[in-house]
C-alpha cells in the first residue's frame, strides 16, 4: 500500500511552513504556501523528486512573507490556485469551498475556514490537513486584521476542522516553536485557545474575548508583503521612469531596447510586429497583448527551449520585417532578440517585458512591464 505523506520544507525567519505533495507513479506535484526567499530550494526538490509542478496553492494572502508563487510559475509552467476571497486576482484558479485540485491520481480538496483572514482555506488530501493560519499547534491564527474576524475562526475550528476524523494530521502554516505536526484528535482535546484550564472547549465569547486580548505586534512585513501578496509576490514599481520613453537604446547584438510604450507605438502605427515569446501556461496565468504574436521561446513542462522557435518566427512574421521581442520580465526577451536578429530580422527587446522584473531594481532605466505602464492587455 502506498503511504501518503507530504514533503514539509521550514523557512526560519518567517517561521512558515511549506508543503508538497506528488503522485509517485506520474510525478504531478502542488506546493502549498512557499515563501519567496526558499526558491531555490523549492526547485531543488522539485529536481531532486523528478516532479512537474502543477498547482502552486496559497491557504490565504500572508502578511509576515513574501510567496514565490508567481517566480515558481514562470520557472515551471505550473497554475496558481488561491482561495477566491482573498481576492489574488492573477491567480488562474480562484478556489471555492468543496473545490478539489487534480495532480495525477491524487486529488486534495479546498475547505473555506476563515477567520485569520476572511478568504482563509484549509486543504484535505488524504489523512492530512494542511491548515494554514487557521489551526495551528496549541495555538491558531490571530485574527487582529486583513478582515479577520475570531467569531469566524471559532466556527472555522470547531464545526469544520474539529469534525475531521481525530487521526487526521495537522499541518500548520506557521510554528514558532519547533513542533512540526498535529492531530485534530490532540488540537480538539488540548489546544489552549479552544480549551479552557481545565479541558472544556470554550464558549464562542471567551475565545472571542481571549483573542482580542493578544495585542500581538504587526507583523514586520506585514506592508510590503500584503499588497505583494495580491498579485502572487511579484514586485514591481510602477510609475517611475527615469528614461526617455520613446528613445532607443542601441544594443550590440540586436537592433536595440525599447520601452513598452514604444513597442505599443510601433504595434499600433504597424511599424514592427510584437512577439510575445512568453510561454502559453504564463500568458493564461496572467494576460494576453492583443494583436501580439504568441511564440514560446521556453516550452513547459520543464522550461526548455522550443526547438521550433525559427520554424514558427518565420511562419508568423514576413523575412527581414521589425520584431520586438516581449517576455515577463525583459529576460528571456534578450536572447530571443539576438535570435531572431541572427535570421535576418531587425529585432528589439522589450525592457521589462509584461510585468516588470521582479527585483523591482530599475533595469537601464525603465521600471515596470506592459502591464504595469497601463498599456491595454486582455485576461484571456
Ligand atoms: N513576529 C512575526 C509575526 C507573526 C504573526 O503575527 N503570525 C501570524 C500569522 S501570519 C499569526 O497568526 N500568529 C499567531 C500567533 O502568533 O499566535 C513577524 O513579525 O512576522
Ligand atoms: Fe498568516
Amino acid at each position: 500500500m502506498t503511504t501518503h505523506a507530504p514533503i514539509q520544507l521550514f523557512d526560519p525567519v518567517s517561521s512558515t511552513y511549506t508543503y508538497l505533495m506528488f503522485d509517485e507513479s506520474t510525478r504531478d506535484a502542488i506546493i502549498i504556501d512557499p515563501v519567496d526567499t526558499q526558491l531555490a530550494r523549492d526547485l531543488a526538490a522539485l529536481k531532486q523528486y523528478g516532479l512537474r509542478l502543477k498547482y502552486v496553492v496559497e491557504t490565504h494572502a500572508h502578511a509576515d512573507h513574501i510567496t514565490s508563487s508567481a517566480t515558481l510559475i514562470e520557472h515551471t509552467g505550473a497554475i496558481a490556485a488561491t482561495p477566491m476571497f482573498c481576492n489574488v486576482l492573477p491567480a488562474a484558479i480562484q478556489l471555492k469551498d468543496g473545490d478539489v485540485l487534480t495532480f495525477g491520481d491524487e486529488k486534495i480538496e479546498a475547505l473555506h475556514t476563515s477567520g485569520h483572514t476572511a478568504g482563509s482555506m484549509s486543504f484535505v488530501w488524504h489523512e492530512h490537513v494542511f491548515t494554514g493560519d487557521t489551526l495551528l499547534i496549541g495555538g491558531c491564527g490571530r485574527t487582529d486584521f486583513q478582515s479577520g474576524s475570531a467569531e469566524a475562526l471559532y466556527d472555522s475550528i470547531t464545526l469544520i476542522l474539529f469534525k475531521l476524523p481525530d487521526n487526521t494530521t495537522v499541518w500548520p502554516g506557521h510554528d514558532y516553536k519547533g513542533q512540526t505536526s498535529s492531530t485534530i484528535g490532540i488540537e480538539r482535546k488540548t489546544n489552549p485557545r479552544l480549551n479552557n484550564e481545565h479541558g472544556e472547549r470554550r464558549s464562542k465569547e471567551s475565545f472571542v474575548e481571549l483573542m482580542h486580548a493578544l495585542n500581538l505586534p504587526k507583523p514586520r512585513l506585514i506592508d510590503q508583503a500584503v499588497p505583494a501578496n495580491m498579485i502572487l509576490g511579484l514586485h514591481h514599481d510602477a510609475g517611475a521612469n527615469d528614461m526617455t520613453t520613446y528613445a532607443i537604446a542601441p544594443a550590440v547584438s540586436y537592433a536595440g531596447d525599447i520601452s513598452p510604450e514604444l513597442a505599443h507605438q510601433w504595434m499600433l502605427t504597424g511599424t514592427a510586429v510584437l512577439v510575445d515569446i512568453r510561454s502559453n501556461a504564463e500568458r493564461a496565468w496572467v494576460g494576453f497583448i492583443v494583436d501580439a504574436v504568441g511564440i514560446e521561446w521556453k516550452v513547459w513542462p520543464g522550461m526548455v527551449a522550443n526547438a521550433n522557435f525559427e520554424v514558427e518566427l518565420k511562419a508568423a512574421v514576413p523575412a527581414g520585417s521589425k520584431v520586438m521581442m516581449l517576455c515577463r520580465s525583459g529576460v528571456r526577451s534578450i536572447p530571443a532578440s539576438e535570435r531572431a536578429q541572427s535570421l535576418g530580422y531587425t529585432a528589439y527587446n522589450i525592457l521589462e517585458g509584461f510585468e516588470g522584473d521582479p527585483d523591482g531594481e530599475a533595469h537601464r532605466g525603465q521600471k515596470g512591464g506592459w502591464r504595469y505602464r497601463g498599456l491595454p492587455w486582455r485576461q484571456n
